[in-house]
């Protein structure tokens, strides 16, 4: 027997439907007695919708809504809400529409108009950007409607997914409803970093498999998709200066030209996610080398790259210039994680260079990150370096550097006492490839963790959940960063109010349950919650 079936949970069904509810608390009651897992036990506070929004009120009217609502309001001029306004109701009313068989006329809908208010005109989106947003749902006699008010066109995004979210086709009526009129919903987001890693060196992911992560991540309200596109293993990416370093591809068909990867940064926009790529420097390069083997200190000696040769930081420098034009985000990752230098001081050319300049090999590893940092400065980037080049040169790193967590607990208190930024994305709880993770202890993982002064607390942009793809490709990637991923969405997002403390775990399990449900519905393969690896049943 399934133990989680994907009902609307009873604390959105229509209350009215007493015999539905009888059943379900029945069914319910049944599953307490013989798993000792109270999983569908109702808790009529928390709304069904993932993540939690910041604040919100509810009625007790059932509204149906119009397969043809309409767009008003100035949002209905942005191109970016026009888009999204209408994948919205491709997923709200996938059923009501599948066959023309509702007829829309002679049906008095109670919802007619979707109006959107949106206060600034720019449509840039960056670090900060205005996500808050408005969402009010009415029973207005003839003019009957939802309002999404907003800063930002991004604003508007995250709210109309929150409206997709309180919209569920009701197969009796075969009409889409929203229980629990009339709603109001003030939200905003808790950090204004919430990303995901998605690893395409180690595994190829094709771009309409990127893209389905991308959608799938807007579902989720996440805003950044960290690509690390090149590593060791293979090279994909097209870099026209330097056009023999995707030779480093595992095929010429696994590979991304400079158009896939302007698709996928505006495929990104359109869903109000910023792409920020990685190039990761001086270890993790190996594959550079397949085109340009003068990168490399010797044939032997292949990480990390050479540090000795103005060559490879004309080829850095080249990669920079060419792909500062396609990813217009601030932040941009130059790795320098897991960097073992002893092949440098192994191999005679560079160690005779090391002591001319009367450096240690850590001295030059420092020295190539400093440098490669000053580079991304002089493009206005602000650099992202993973946390050892913060543990092994804390005071030298350029103070617009944003260091990213990685080995463990602790490293955002003390980057943030030092006034430096910090993403926290602790592997032993934000690794998504560590599969015996489970869900609950993504969920409790706490960014500000140690960090008491709200001026260090502003330091800490968010959290990043790593889809890293040594084991994982095409077939199994979704799946293993779904549902887990949205555990952390909403540690991200919603306040420490729902999130921490008392019986949040309990109240998440069976909301990430039915959130898990909808992604599945909208054709996402995520994973069940709790499986063979991760077994845990809280409560
Ligand atoms: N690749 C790169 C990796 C990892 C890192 N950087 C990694 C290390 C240890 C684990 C998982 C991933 N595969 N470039 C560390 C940031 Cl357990």
């Amino acid at each position: 027997m399934a133990w989680w079936h994907c009902n609307k949970p009873t604390s959105l069904t229509n209350t009215s439907t007493s015999h539905t509810l009888f059943i379900t608390i029945a069914f319910a009651f049944f599953i307490s007695q013989s798993f000792g897992a109270r999983i569908l036990q109702p808790h009529n506070s928390l709304p069904f919708i993932w993540p939690l929004p910041a604040k919100f009120s509810f009625g007790n009217e059932t509204l149906s809504v119009d397969p043809t609502l309409s767009l008003t309001g100035n949002g209905a001029a942005s191109p970016i809400v026009r888009a999204a306004f209408d994948r919205y109701k491709g997923i709200v009313f996938k059923n009501s529409n599948s066959y023309g068989f509702l007829r829309t006329v002679n049906v008095a809908y109670d919802v007619t108009k979707l109006n959107v208010v949106v206060r600034s005109k720019s449509e840039e989106l960056q670090l900060g950007v205005d996500e808050s947003y408005n969402l009010f749902v009415a029973k207005v006699s003839g003019s009957g409607g939802i309002t999404i008010e907003a800063n930002t066109v991004f604003g508007v995004l995250r709210g109309l997914e929150t409206f997709s979210q309180l919209c569920s086709f009701d197969y009796s009526t075969k009409t889409v409803q929203i229980y629990k009129a009339p709603v109001s919903i003030r939200d905003k987001p808790r950090f204004p970093y919430r990303g995901l890693l998605l690893d395409t060196s180690r595994h190829y992911l094709p771009i309409d498999v990127i893209k389905q992560i991308i959608e799938s991540m807007s579902y989720a309200k996440f805003n950044v998709l960290h690509w690390h596109i090149v590593d060791t293993q293979s090279f994909p990416l097209e870099v026209p200066t330097y056009p023999k370093l995707w030779k480093g591809s595992y095929s010429k068909w696994e590979r991304y030209t400079v158009e896939d990867a302007y698709d996928i940064v505006n495929f990104s926009k359109m869903r109000g996610i910023n792409v920020m790529a990685e190039v990761d420097v001086p270890g993790h390069a190996e594959s550079w080398g397949a085109g340009y083997p003068d990168i490399w200190p010797s044939p032997t000696c292949r990480s990390p790259l050479d540090v000795t040769k103005k060559f490879t930081f004309d080829v850095l420098s080249g990669i920079m210039t060419d792909i500062r034009k396609i990813f217009p985000f601030e932040l941009f990752h130059l790795g320098g994680d897991e960097v073992n230098t002893d092949c440098w001081t192994n191999t005679t050319h560079v160690n005779k260079w090391l002591q001319v300049h009367n450096m240690t090999a850590n001295d030059a590893y420092q020295y190539f990150v400093l440098k490669a940092q000053s580079m991304a400065l002089l493009k206005n980037w602000s650099p992202v370096n993973w946390e050892e080049t913060f543990n092994t040169f804390p005071r030298k790193l350029h103070p617009r550097t944003v260091v990213h967590n990685w080995l463990g607990p602790g490293v955002c208190p003390k980057v943030v006492a030092r006034g430096l930024r910090c993403i926290f994305s602790n592997q032993g709880v934000w690794y998504l490839d560590h599969i015996d993770v489970p869900w609950d202890v993504v969920y409790n993982a706490e960014p500000l963790e140690g960090i008491h002064e709200a001026s260090q607390q502003k330091l800490v942009l968010g959290g990043e959940v790593c889809m890293w793809a040594e084991r994982a490709d095409t077939s199994d990637v979704q799946q293993t960063i779904w549902p887990r991923a949205a555990a952390a969405a909403e540690r991200l997002w919603s306040t420490t109010q729902y999130t921490s403390g008392g019986n949040s775990n309990s109240t998440a399990f069976s909301r990430l349950q039915y959130f898990r449900c909808l992604l599945n519905r909208r054709g996402v393969p995520a994973a069940p919650v709790t499986n063979f690896y991760a077994r845990t049943a809280p409560i």
